[in-house]
């Protein structure tokens, strides 16, 4: 009898739990509320042109749900410039077009990453003048290819190394260690109307790194150097501290330019263990930071520096981490079937309040 009052009292206190669990999350997919029409400032997704042309959900959760692009990989090197004079514009124009005609903001991402060098250009032989005009004709030719339907571009990803240095790259090596000012100028000649930004990881864990690149980005706008912009990627997790985050925020806001977190998304698995369980309790911390990190934004951010936040790429299945960890994850605000998570509710609360 005792047992049995014992099991009536577990299968009560399991539906009222994992009841309130799945009410929540079939509320929060019948609200009818947008990211974009809560949101005080742009809301991005960075897309895949591929998943943008072939998945009617992938498409229409974007179109709802956002107001500003960016473009994932397509408009980087390696994809454009596959030989010598010679570019595949056929994802960067997918979703170029998928932009404009849902009067989206276009974000291009990104003119010069040693992550993203083609193969062909690693073996170039060539002077210094050579290599020059390698990059410059890249960066000119993408930016006029697209010139008044991309607001805004990446210029230069990833410059700055984790010791605060300025990283070792194909380009530093073979243009001198003030390339970074010199593709700013030419991506200005080329559209004089875009917004320039600078883009990094890790200036919410590394104070030494955000502080060079405050120092390099003051140092360009006092040689009146065109840059408008400075991007946060905000690879995170959920055990990432918000002080800390508000701190790198804080110092990036400090150098007066747009400030754009570029790439957000959150893990819970930071350890990449193979056999790990995803629990309610992970998901729901999941919400609480991205939460922190929009209520962060936006107080550290003063409106007219607001260029948005941008997650990277859309729902679970899509996220790049987890081809990156090979293991179980759930950093995105949308699982794999485009449902909104409890992770989208923490958006929403951010961006609402
Ligand atoms: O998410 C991108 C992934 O699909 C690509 O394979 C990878 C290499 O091009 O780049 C990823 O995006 C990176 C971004 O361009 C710059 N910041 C770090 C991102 C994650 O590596």
């Amino acid at each position: 009898m005792r047992y049995l009052f014992f099991l009536l009292i577990s299968a009560l206190f399991w539906h009222l739990t994992n009841s309130n669990v799945t009410t929540d999350n079939t509320k929060l997919n019948q609200d009818s509320t947008t990211l974009k029409q809560a949101a005080p400032f742009p809301l991005g997704v960075s897309v895949d042109a591929r998943l943008l042309t072939s998945n009617k959900q992938y498409r229409n959760t974007v179109n709802r749900e956002f107001n500003s692009i960016t473009s994932e990989n397509a408009l980087k090197m390696n994809r454009l410039l596959v030989a010598p004079n010679q570019y595949d514009w056929s994802g960067g124009d997918s979703i170029v077009d998928f932009a404009r005609t849902t009067g989206k903001r276009m974000h291009g991402h990104t003119l010069v990453w040693h992550r993203s060098v083609p193969k062909w250009v690693e073996a170039f032989q060539g002077d210094s003048i050579a290599w020059e005009n390698l990059l410059k004709s890249h960066i000119q030719t993408v930016i006029g290819h697209y010139k008044g339907q991309v607001k805004s571009w990446d210029v230069a990803n990833e410059v700055i190394d984790d010791n605060g240095s300025l990283r070792k790259s194909i380009w530093s090596a073979h243009l001198g260690p003030d390339y970074v000012a010199r593709c700013y100028q030419y991506a200005h000649e080329a559209d004089p109307k875009a917004l320039l930004f600078y883009n990094d990881y890790g200036q919410e864990i590394n104070l030494k790194k955000a502080l060079a690149i405050k120092a390099m980005l003051l140092n360009l706008r006092k040689r009146k150097i065109p840059i408008h912009g400075v991007g946060l990627q905000s690879h995170i997790s959920i055990y990432h501290s918000d002080s800390q985050y508000r701190r790198g925020l804080a110092v990036m806001t400090s150098v007066g330019l747009l400030v754009h977190i570029s790439e957000l998304d959150i893990r819970l698995n930071t350890k990449k263990i193979k056999t790990l369980t995803i629990t309610e309790n992970m998901l729901e911390e999941q919400e609480q930071k991205y939460e922190s990190i929009v209520e962060i934004y936006k107080d550290v951010v003063p409106k007219k520096q607001r260029y948005g936040i941008t997650i990277w790429n859309l729902s679970d299945k899509d996220s790049y981490q987890l081809k990156d960890c090979q293991c179980p994850d759930a950093p995105m605000p949308f699982d794999t079937t485009y449902k909104k998570k409890l992770a989208y509710k923490g958006l929403l609360d951010g961006l609402r309040q």
